[in-house]
């Protein structure tokens, strides 16, 4: 069966206003390119003359500017799920002006597997080689392609030309049975192979192939700066003592890492600390340091669900793209992110705060605890399941008149039971085997600026006793200080004693 090139506007034509629809990648990685820029255009102008038009955006985790910034900007959205990262559509989603629900990035697949969502009316996947009996290879992020492909009712694929190696190798193509027929995911290491590197699509299904040639457009990390830099001394140096007391094996265990400049300041300085052995990764995005860790020897293999690589270094993958057959492997979203392989494998998970307050408890989400950041992407997925769950954050922002550290978060995405470890560039503090109180004591000694210290002490003066010292009145005066005199130091504990 011959499968025809069509244009971006004839593929668009097939998407009506209220579809669900669903793409393939993870982060800007694997995502389309081409056909939602062209969508978006259609949505202006049926706007402009007066006809509704919005779709139902289903992805693997944050997309690009061709997905979510085009159809923000031209308001083409009615409900958006699990993820994004994207300014207009922040903007957009906090204007109340589509319905964002935040959810667990492993979650998605089967919740709509399990029909929670309706059905996928089209889905849009990037192929980097495909054949005419529907054999599709993907490219660089896997998202839940496998099971969009197998639910859509018609598919459009974007057919990428811009990688010139072939990616034949890299992915693990799987969709576990749902129960109550589900049996154990069989990975047992990082590196163990459980599906197809083939995403096999039925032709009827697909519509046709839209030609592409775009690069992710991902941007180079800039140098850590001071503060990242101090956040990734004090986690390496954590993990070392761990590894002299016993508490971590010596064999060391797999890392996942979130995104952004403080992960990557942290794999960095794993890679330059000699204590630490040659690792591991089970994780959900790798990005441009663990490239370079891998040609330095320091990361033997990686599993995870994107390749979230700058432009410059996708080009050095690519050209290099023997070298890396066997030391990556990429996975769908409900894989990377099992909770039941994350607590078989022992993975150390070093994710990101907005927050944290005294006890341990983190907000990853809310900014002030109303206006969404990103979401909870796979932080959750990890976190609550690790050997050890690390949470980081510069202990201060906006030039110190706000601290992340406070006595109640405002928004809470990972709870006290779950955090293990909280470090920023103060320090680290050890939360196991400490009651609520202990913890305050350790959080505001090892983690709070100094210029926020005397104010958390005041706070667990005013406790009249109880497991947990709060006093509700008092909980959010940090943040009430901000919202009414622009910096949380005006705080004052004074007025509840
Ligand atoms: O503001 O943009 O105006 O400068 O928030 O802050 O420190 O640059 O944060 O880019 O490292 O992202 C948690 C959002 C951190 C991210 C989060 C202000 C601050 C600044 C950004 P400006 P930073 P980062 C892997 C795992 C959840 C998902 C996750 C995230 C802006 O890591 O989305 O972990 N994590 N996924 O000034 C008010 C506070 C603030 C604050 C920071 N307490 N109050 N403003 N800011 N803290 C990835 C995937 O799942 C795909």
């Amino acid at each position: 069966m011959s499968i025809p090139f069509i244009t971006a506007e004839e593929a668009a034509s097939y998407i009506k206003n209220g579809d669900n629809v669903a793409f393939s990648g993870f982060t800007a990685s694997g995502t389309p390119k081409v056909v939602t820029v062209t969508l978006a255009e259609r949505a202006k102008k049926l706007h402009e003359e007066g006809k509704p038009f919005k779709i139902n955006v289903f992805t693997g985790a944050s997309t690009n500017d061709h997905v979510d910034g085009e159809l923000a900007r031209a308001n083409a959205v009615g409900i958006r799920t699990p993820y994004q990262s994207h300014g207009d559509m922040r903007k957009s989603l906090n204007a109340a002006e589509m319905n964002y629900f935040d959810l667990h990035l492993s979650h998605l697949s089967q919740d709509l597997r399990y029909g929670f969502y309706g059905d996928i009316d089209v889905a849009i996947i990037e192929a980097t080689e495909m054949s005419p009996n529907g054999e599709v290879i993907l490219g660089a992020g896997l998202g839940m392609t496998p099971t969009i492909a197998q639910m859509a009712k018609k598919v459009i694929i974007e057919y990428s030309s811009y990688y010139h190696n072939s990616f034949r190798g890299f992915h693990d193509n799987y969709i576990p049975l749902d129960p109550p027929h589900r049996r154990e995911i069989p990975i047992y290491k990082p590196s163990d192979r459980i599906g197809s590197t083939v995403l096999k699509i039925d032709p009827k299904k697909i519509i046709g192939v839209v030609p592409s040639n775009a690069s992710e457009s991902i941007k180079p990390f800039t140098a850590p700066d001071e503060v990242s830099q101090r956040i990734s001394e004090n986690i390496c140096h954590f993990l070392a003592s761990q590894l002299r007391e016993g508490r971590i094996p010596k064999e060391f265990l797999p890392i996942q890492s979130g995104v952004g400049n403080v992960a990557n300041a942290v794999l960095y300085g794993l890679g330059e600390n000699p204590e630490i052995p040659r690792f591991e990764m089970y994780t959900e995005v790798i990005q441009d340091a663990v490239m370079t860790l891998m040609e330095e020897g320091k990361c033997k293999f990686a599993s995870t669900c994107a390749l979230t690589f700058s432009d410059d270094a996708m080009l050095h993958f690519m050209e290099n793209i023997d070298f890396f057959r066997d030391k990556v492997l990429m996975r769908p979203g409900e894989i990377s992110n099992s909770p039941e392989v994350v607590r078989r494998l022992g993975l150390i998970a070093m994710n990101t705060a907005l927050e944290a307050d005294i006890f341990g408890n983190v907000n990853s989400t809310h900014v002030l605890g109303t206006k969404m950041m990103n979401g909870i992407g796979g932080s959750a997925d990890f976190c609550r399941n690790a050997y050890l769950s690390i949470f980081s954050c510069p202990s201060i922002q906006k030039g110190g008149k706000i601290s992340t550290i406070v006595p109640m978060v405002s928004h809470l995405d990972h709870s006290e039971h779950s955090v293990k470890i909280l470090a920023t560039e103060q320090g680290v503090a050890d939360l196991r085997g400490k009651d609520p109180r202990q913890r305050a004591e350790t959080i505001i000694e090892n983690c709070v600026h100094p210029m926020y210290k005397e104010l958390m002490w005041d706070y667990l003066k005013l406790s009249k006793g109880g497991h947990t010292p709060h006093t509700l009145k008092a909980a959010f005066a940090l943040h009430q200080a901000f919202s009414e005199k622009g910096d949380m130091l005006q705080a004052d504990f004074s007025k509840f004693v």
